[in-house]
């Protein structure tokens, strides 16, 4: 056996790369920086190794195996969907053509820069995360981040795999920046606002993973209906492995809010610091922020990129095939968010009409924020159930916004327009202060024993793969 074919089991794949000696060679190269960049940018919690999830084929039936593994040792795979050979393009102006398997040169500029927005974020959430591990509240919830994490870095191998199959040495050049930029650093930081953010404590983790991984979810489900089907296929199957880090943020909150709802139940008492839990003020405090963070990712309220998007079929809308319309929406309009003119003189925050191709990110933004719903209502059904009055509430879109048309605004949650003297006042009510982050990482200290569960979290109903709550899920170094 040659190097290269024992190479080409190192790097699980679909896409027959044993047959591509030269994108084999440069993917061969850009796996040391890869693992130099997990040593030291990833989990930096040492451990022998982990009950992981690793995706091994993409078929309805066993696409992942479960293990022990060392961490440095997981496969990081290269998994596109199924090919459809009859699929056509769904929307915009090459609508009902045949999907591409190569990027269109007049395409190639928006198509690079779609998939570097989105590799970006891959290591940037790993980078955030990096610390976690030494506070874990159970070991439980440490495996999950360890899976969240190498998933992540899967995904910045399905993306390195485009830049490097289809984008020549703009591609491979591409790929080397996405382990040079890091999260939050002055000179080189991530592309995008939230991936530049702190994930200090596991609050904040698990918000975190309900509300931008979330985006992801939608941003991938407006990819896999881009025509370059290379793009479409790689985030099809990455949208599967996205469903386990949804569970995480969603049952994470959950678990929080409940032990909060019963401690306060039980001492009937709103204090629950006192008693080593995060109080509902702080945890509507972290989910406002995290929220409109997030709502940030989608852009502006308008944008001519994303109408550009559309019409050269690059990227579609969610659920872009139930949609009644032409597909293509030349001829139509929608309201979108916006600060309107009032009649004296000032701006207010209101909706506009625009072309429906330009509001396609307020058409993303909702569908996301209709899912957010979701979460919220059961938060609350958790402390209705335990018989409390208080309930938790998405704060309203023009809230902490540094992206779009109330960027240059300050609103309260509950979209009142306010001066920025009044927001200086006023943000430590609605936006997680010193005190309240100080006291929240004052609860993280780590429960790495077996069975065992930190005292702010309740225990999860299930444990991972049919596995009970105390299975060694984590042995540490
Ligand atoms: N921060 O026309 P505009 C995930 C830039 S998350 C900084 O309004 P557009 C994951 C924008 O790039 C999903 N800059 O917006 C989650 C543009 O700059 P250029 C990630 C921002 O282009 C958790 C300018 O402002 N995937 O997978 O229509 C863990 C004007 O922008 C921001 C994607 O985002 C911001 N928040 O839409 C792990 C999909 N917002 O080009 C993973 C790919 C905008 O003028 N990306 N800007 O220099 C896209 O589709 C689009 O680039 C965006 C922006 C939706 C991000």
């Amino acid at each position: 056996m040659t190097t290269s074919a024992d190479y080409s089991e190192k790097i699980p794949n679909n896409v027959s790369l044993h047959e591509d000696r030269r994108l084999q060679r440069a993917l061969e190269s850009w796996q040391p920086n890869f693992l130099d960049w997990w040593q030291t940018m990833g989990p930096a919690l040492p451990t022998q190794d982990v009950y992981l999830r690793t995706a091994v084929n993409v078929g309805r039936e066993g696409w992942a195996q479960f293990g022990h593994v060392a961490m440095p040792e997981y496969r990081w795979g290269i998994f596109l969907a199924e090919r459809d050979p009859g699929r056509r393009v769904g929307f915009g102006e090459h609508k009902g053509e045949p999907v591409w398997d190569k990027v269109p040169g007049e395409y190639r500029a928006d198509l690079l820069r779609l998939i570097v927005v989105q590799g970006d974020t891959e290591p940037a959430s790993v980078e955030q995360q990096r610390n976690l591990g030494a506070t874990a509240p159970s070991l439980y919830d440490l495996r999950n981040l360890f899976q969240v994490n190498v998933e992540e870095g899967r995904h910045l191998w399905a993306m390195v795999y485009l830049l490097h199959a289809y984008f020549g040495r703009e591609g491979r050049e591409e790929a080397e920046e996405l382990l040079h930029r890091n999260s939050g650093s002055a000179d080189a930081p991530r592309i995008l606002g939230a991936f530049n953010e702190e994930t200090p404590d596991w609050l904040s983790f698990f918000m975190f993973t309900y509300f931008t991984d979330r985006d992801g979810k939608y941003q991938l489900g407006t990819l896999k209906e881009s025509a370059f089907d290379p793009l479409s296929r790689t985030c099809e199957f990455m949208l599967k492995e996205e469903a386990h880090h949804m569970m995480v943020g969603t049952t994470g909150v959950d678990r929080v809010v409940e032990r909060t709802a019963q401690l306060m139940a039980e001492h009937e008492t709103d204090e629950v610091a006192a008693l080593g839990a995060i109080s509902l003020p702080v945890i509507q405090k972290y989910l406002n922020f995290h929220y409109s963070v997030s709502l940030d990712l989608f852009g502006g309220e308008t944008s001519t990129n994303v109408a550009n998007y559309y019409t050269a079929g690059l990227k579609g809308r969610w659920s872009e095939d139930r949609r009644q319309d032409d597909h293509q929406l030349t001829d139509d309009s929608m309201m979108v968010d916006a600060l309107v003119d009032g009649a004296d003189g000032g701006q207010s925050i209101g909706e506009l009409e625009v072309p429906a191709l330009t509001g396609l990110n307020t058409d993303l933004r909702r569908q996301y924020i209709n899912d957010c719903r979701g979460g919220v209502n059961r938060w609350n059904k958790i402390l209705a159930d335990a018989g409390l009055p208080q309930r938790l509430s998405l704060p309203h879109i023009a809230f902490n916004r540094k992206v779009g048309a109330f960027a240059g605004i300050e609103a309260s949650p509950e979209g009142e327009q306010l001066t920025a003297e009044a927001w200086r006042r006023r943000q430590g009510e609605w936006l997680p202060t010193d005190v309240d982050k100080t006291h929240v990482r004052s609860l993280m200290r780590p429960v790495h024993e077996r069975g065992k569960i930190a005292a702010w979290i309740a225990p999860p109903r299930n444990g991972i793969n049919g596995r009970p709550f105390d299975y060694d899920y984590v042995h540490l170094a």
